[in-house]
């Protein structure tokens, strides 16, 4: 891609403005995702750099409400070992101002839900490498692309998260590593009161 020098500030800036806007949601409105998007969205997520080009990723996409059911469910359930048992108190007093619990309706509000798989060794799936990596800044690619086409997302991570192999029906060399809500936000959806921090205090020139 060639773009003139005299415009890269202007690009980046632009794009920045475009991804600053972007905030997790976690009320959705039932309103359908327009066509095509989903299909764009993960296509884009999959041209990420990936260690020795293995692409060690797949997208679920789940639409279907019986299946949204069964996976709020199953998530609920772990969630509320995690509220109740698992979290240590400093924990829970840093997700406190999110507001978040146990209860995860948008996992059934939300019309679709992609969950996001690494790909491990398996008979027909060759050894990855930096798996973490690499299905990181894919979903980074896949979040950033739903945004811009103006569709909000949810970056969930349900620990842990064998049960989501039976309910999308992958082999057990996957293993889900994120579940993102997409769809519109609800009418006067909420979010946390946050600030980003600074450039001066995430970036240092040497
Ligand atoms: N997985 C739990 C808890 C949770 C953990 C972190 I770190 C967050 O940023 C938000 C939530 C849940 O989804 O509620």
């Amino acid at each position: 891609m060639t773009v003139p020098a005299a415009e890269a500030e202007e690009r980046a800036r632009s794009f920045h403005d475009v991804m600053s806007r972007r905030r997790t949601v976690r009320d959705f409105d039932s309103r359908p995702i327009p066509d095509g998007v989903l299909e764009w969205a993960v296509r884009t997520a999959a041209t990420a750099p990936s260690g020795a080009h293995v692409q060690p990723w797949r997208f679920v996409v789940l639409t279907d409400p019986e299946r949204k059911r069964r996976l709020r469910a199953a998530a609920e359930a772990e969630e509320r070992e995690f509220y109740s048992r698992r979290a240590s108190e400093e924990w829970l007093a840093a997700l406190a101002p999110l507001g978040t619990d146990a209860h995860k309706p948008f996992l059934e509000t939300a019309p679709a839900v992609i969950v996001v798989f690494e790909v491990h060794k398996g008979p027909h799936t060759p050894r990855p490498y930096y798996t973490k990596e690499s299905v990181g800044i894919a979903v980074g690619l896949l979040l950033a692309t739903l945004h811009q086409a103006g569709l909000a997302t949810l970056t969930h991570t349900p620990s842990p998260m064998r049960f989501l192999n039976e309910i999308c029906e992958r082999p057990p060399e996957e293993r889900g590593a994120y579940v993102v809500p997409v769809g519109y936000p609800a009418p006067g959806a909420r979010v946390p009161d946050l600030v980003r921090k600074p450039l001066d205090q995430v970036m240092t020139r040497l």
